[in-house]
């Protein structure tokens, strides 16, 4: 058994090709992170990697993450700027013992010594973007940190391994230093190859509040289907927060098992999602509130 799946429709160029690489055999490492750097080289995806939007301050700050579902080693950078391709650097991480999760100056200058390349990752049409979006914000009375696409992605080799990856400039008009959870281990993305993986797109400080991969995995672990766990955590913690907090941002989950049996969820409209396994032909799937 061969699978691959990823948050959001931008991640379809990137997981056609590595969907051929697992068919093919090849490991899941390279297959996930070459998928999530592929979505992060695209100019015209504002929300992650060259071309994102900036924060508050007018720099692009961006999140990455990568993790081992075999030996749970992962990496993660936060905040990482002018750095071509943040998943690298945080594939690179998982391979250190210590200092697994980077942010800001740390974050770059270890990228910088081991050879990472820098580039300016602003672009005019993000600063375009940004400006719109921002006259738009004011004039419509609209939340700032509305309409954002983080990829995740979850691969599973045929060899029973799988890896998780994460990319995103985070929200929009995001605080410089904010973090949110895509490269927060267990939030953002959670892979026990023994199990299966989880990863989400949403608003970063309510998916941390409910630990929202991990607990995906654990349900999973304790015999719920990728779709089961998937339902059950979003929208048990949606109503937990809109009992408690009073209000709930967007949350959206993708996860697989080891047998490469998949779930999505979301308490937005649409998501869409892209998925191939051996079972199932690549597809994107819009998927709608279910609850
Ligand atoms: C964050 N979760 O920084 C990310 C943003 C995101 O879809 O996923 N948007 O909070």
């Amino acid at each position: 058994m061969w699978g691959i799946i990823a948050t959001w429709r931008m991640a379809l160029e990137g997981v056609t090709e590595s969907a051929s690489a697992l068919a093919a055999g090849k490991p899941v490492a390279a297959a996930v992170v070459d998928a999530v750097a592929n979505v992060e080289d695209f100019p015209f995806y504002k929300s992650v990697g060259y071309g994102g939007l900036p924060t508050e301050n007018g720099e692009v700050e961006l999140d990455a993450a990568y993790m081992d579902g075999d030996t749970l080693a992962f990496g993660a950078v936060g905040n990482l700027v002018d750095i071509a391709n943040p998943v690298r650097v945080a594939h690179a991480l998982s391979r250190q013992r210590y200092n697994s999760l980077l942010v800001g100056q740390g974050a770059r200058e270890w990228a910088l010594s081991q050879g990472f390349a820098e580039k300016t990752m602003l672009t005019d049409r993000a600063m375009q973007h940004y400006r719109k979006r921002c006259r738009e914000t004011l004039d419509k009375g609209l939340s700032p940190y509305d309409g954002h696409d983080t990829v995740g992605i979850i691969g599973l080799d045929k060899q029973g391994s799988m890896s998780v990856a994460t990319s995103t400039s985070g929200l929009f008009m995001k605080k410089r230093g904010r973090l949110g959870d895509s490269p927060i281990i267990g939030s953002g993305y959670y892979c026990d190859s023994e199990t299966g993986a989880a990863t989400a797109t949403g608003v970063g400080e309510d998916l941390m509040k409910g630990c929202t991969s991990y607990e995906i995995v654990r349900r999973m672990a304790q015999g719920m289907t990728p779709q089961q766990a998937a339902d059950s955590v979003v929208f048990e913690l949606e109503d937990k927060l809109m009992s408690r907090f009073g209000r709930v941002g967007d949350l959206s989950v993708v996860c697989m098992n080891n047998r490469g049996e998949f779930g999505a969820a979301t308490n937005i409209k649409t998501f869409s999602f892209v998925v191939a396994t051996a079972r199932q032909p690549l597809t994107v799937f819009r998927t709608e509130r279910q609850h």
